[in-house]
């Protein structure tokens, strides 16, 4: 062999384990694309130390943007966490999700049969998603504000944000919407009696006629920054997830401020929609099998039931009930007992060709009306 070839061969053999060398770095990446304020602080370092798995880790406040991301392809994420219905259910009809490989994850054994029913309506076989946190969508505000403007406020109905003669005279302190029709009109359709997953043009308009009328009343419509504002004091009644108002009502009673606002949560009376993110893998994710373990580490009792300390969500696993804080897992607006549960409502079914795009025009209508 002559020298030459010789030192061809070696250069071959070395790039050839620079490349493997640089797959095996590859694997020990992921790339998670979730909710904001929906882990706990150290979850992430947690699972870098046990796993030597480095996370790049973003945030959306809206299905929407996810849809967005995910539905173009290539997102480069490999693990999602979509709301059930309407969004996760929409997306594996385009078959951008990859069936689970349940030997990976041994943990989801330990989930919740009941949501795993409940999941399995839209993904028979529970095939490609595993359910991470709920909650509903409700209320919060500031007590005294709202006392100050109207003391016998019907706190816990709909009216406070959309009875006109009710909201009307909280403009002043501040009132917000989340930034998403499919929050906003099943809750809309609840106060005005309707049902509220009905998906059609004439419900729509039913709720768009009442909405827009009201659109002078509401500051703006945001599903992240009325978290700060609440909290803050800058606005006093706000449409919003409810774990994310346990965690505005966490921050205004840490305060130091003297004038820290005292913040009451409610689940209105005439029912509220309730969510149940999952977390799925993209078919064209790039480090699946970094995608399982952590998908596994979350489902880890200990693990999920400090996420669910931290956030305020309930989650699906009941053995991390023991180590779940006391008056989190007694909070009602958490933990819903059975007489709130039963006016919950979940399965926002896919919407029939057309619908959103429909719905989707009335929002940005409504979003964009001009104040009066
Ligand atoms: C997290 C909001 C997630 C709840 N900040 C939406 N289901």
């Amino acid at each position: 062999m002559s020298v030459r070839l010789l030192a061809r061969l070696a250069a071959a053999a070395l790039v050839l384990l620079a490349a493997t060398a640089a797959r095996a770095d590859d694997d020990k990446v992921l790339n998670v694309y979730n909710w904001s304020d929906y882990i706990g602080k150290d979850t992430l370092d947690r699972f870098t130390r046990e796993t030597g798995i480095k996370v790049h880790y973003d945030t959306y406040s809206d299905n929407e943007i996810l849809d967005a991301k995910l539905m173009t392809g290539q997102s480069g994420y490999d693990v999602v966490f979509p709301s059930a219905t309407p969004f996760f259910a929409q997306q594996l009809k385009a078959g951008i999700y990859r069936p689970l490989d349940l030997s990976k994850i041994p943990n989801a054994k330990g989930l919740d049969p009941q949501v795993m029913n409940s999941l399995a309506k839209v993904d028979p076989g529970n095939a490609h998603g595993l359910p991470y946190l709920m909650s509903a969508t409700g209320l919060g505000y500031n007590v005294d504000a709202i006392k100050k403007l109207m003391p016998d406020a019907p706190v816990n109905s709909w009216r406070m944000l959309f009875d006109p003669a009710v909201v009307s005279k909280f403009k002043s302190c501040g009132v917000t919407l989340l930034d998403t029709p499919t929050e906003v009109i099943p809750a809309i359709l609840a106060y005005l009696g309707h049902d509220p997953l009905e998906q059609t043009p004439a419900a729509l308009q039913t709720a768009m006629k009442a909405l827009m009328p009201l659109r002078s009343n509401y500051r703006y419509l945001n599903s992240d920054k009325y978290r700060s504002d609440l909290a803050g004091g800058d606005v006093c009644l706000s449409h919003g997830y409810v774990g994310d108002l346990v965690q505005v009502r966490n921050r205004a009673r840490e305060s130091k401020a003297a004038d820290r606002p005292n913040i009451a949560i409610v689940i209105p009376k005439e029912g509220a929609m309730v969510n149940i993110d999952v977390m799925a893998i993209p078919t064209d994710a790039p480090h699946p099998d970094a995608a399982y373990a952590f998908i596994n580490f979350l489902l880890r009792p200990d693990v999920i039931a400090d996420v669910t300390n931290q956030v305020g969500y309930a989650n699906a696993v009941p053995a991390s009930l023991q180590y779940v804080q006391p008056a989190i897992k007694s909070d009602p607006v958490i933990y819903p007992p059975a007489d709130v549960k039963a006016h919950l409502f979940s399965a926002l079914p896919p919407a029939p060709p057309g619908f959103d795009r429909l719905r989707t025009r009335a929002w940005t209508r409504f979003r964009t009306a001009k104040e009066d």
